[in-house]
């Protein structure tokens, strides 16, 4: 299948303005800009959002948080035609998500196109997220976890296959799955089992390094995409470069020539 017919089977709309996008920047490259000080993000976003469909934030780690971070961060948004990946990773009971997503310091909701979530509270906590966006009027999104990219992870076939029903079940909410992509198979079973419209996002993508110091495992962009990915996420690998922007074509270029092999090929 075609991006374009993926997209015309999308029940939500979020998930739609991502396959737009990756058609018109020619990118599925998403920056996991995880930099502390907002002076060092905006600088690297600057340069790197030309090549990018999202940024993905940590928006706990930022310093100096406030109402005019995201004012300048929806306006490079706008500037740039990228969408907005908040990595929140919601993991609690659906009244306590709820919550951490609308209220509090951050108010998640208000700016963050897509954000994560784990499945092992059960449903409940989907629920919830999407009673929450059900109760505004912006276009929302969820991607939830089936694995992990990190060594010793204690996911299991099991949580793999309720993620597959999950997102089935929530489709007009839940637009895909972080994949990992360990050379397995097991990423690869996930795109045979997903619908073909559910987006697979794979982490754990770097150039330079197999893995980090703290149990984070890398492949290459083309084996994250040749194994079942759409798209990649790539952190350290561009924001550490000495030249993020040459970085971030690279990757761009690499991942998007994958997945254009993968379309003919299919
Ligand atoms: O399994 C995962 C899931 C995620 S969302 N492994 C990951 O690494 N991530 C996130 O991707 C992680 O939280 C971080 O923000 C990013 C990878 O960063 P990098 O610097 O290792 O490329």
């Amino acid at each position: 299948m075609t991006l374009d017919d993926r997209k015309k089977r999308t029940h939500n709309s979020v998930a739609k303005k991502l396959y737009d996008l990756m058609e018109s920047k020619r990118s599925n490259l998403i920056l996991s800009l995880d930099v502390t000080r907002g002076r060092d993000f905006f600088d690297i976003l600057e340069r790197v959002a030309p090549h990018i469909i999202m940024v993905k934030t940590h928006i706990d780690t930022m310093h100096g948080f406030d109402a005019e971070f995201i004012k300048r961060l929806i306006s490079l948004k706008e500037k740039h035609s990228f969408l907005i990946f908040e990595d929140r990773k919601f993991a609690d009971i659906g009244n306590t998500v709820k919550l951490q997503y609308t209220k509090g310091v951050f108010q998640i909701i208000e700016w963050a196109d897509l954000v994560t979530a784990h499945i092992f509270p059960g449903p409940g906590a989907i629920v919830a997220l999407r009673k929450a966006w059900k109760e505004t009027r912006y276009e929302r999104g969820l991607v939830i976890l089936p694995q992990m990219t990190s060594e010793g992870n204690l996911f299991s076939p099991e949580v793999r296959d309720r993620a597959l029903e999950i997102a089935k079940e929530y489709c007009d909410f839940v637009i895909g799955f972080i994949g990992a992509s360990q050379g397995d198979g097991s990423l690869s079973l996930i795109r045979e089992r997903a619908w073909p419209e559910f987006l697979i996002f794979v982490p754990g993508v770097n150039i330079q390094k197999q893995k980090d110091e703290l149990s984070q495992t890398y492949v290459a962009p083309e084996m994250a995409i040749r194994e079942g990915g759409d798209i990649i996420i790539v952190g350290r690998g561009i924001y550490e470069d000495e030249a993020p922007e040459r970085a971030s074509v690279e990757y761009k270029e690499r991942a998007w020539s994958e997945l254009m092999k993968r379309e003919q090929s299919s």
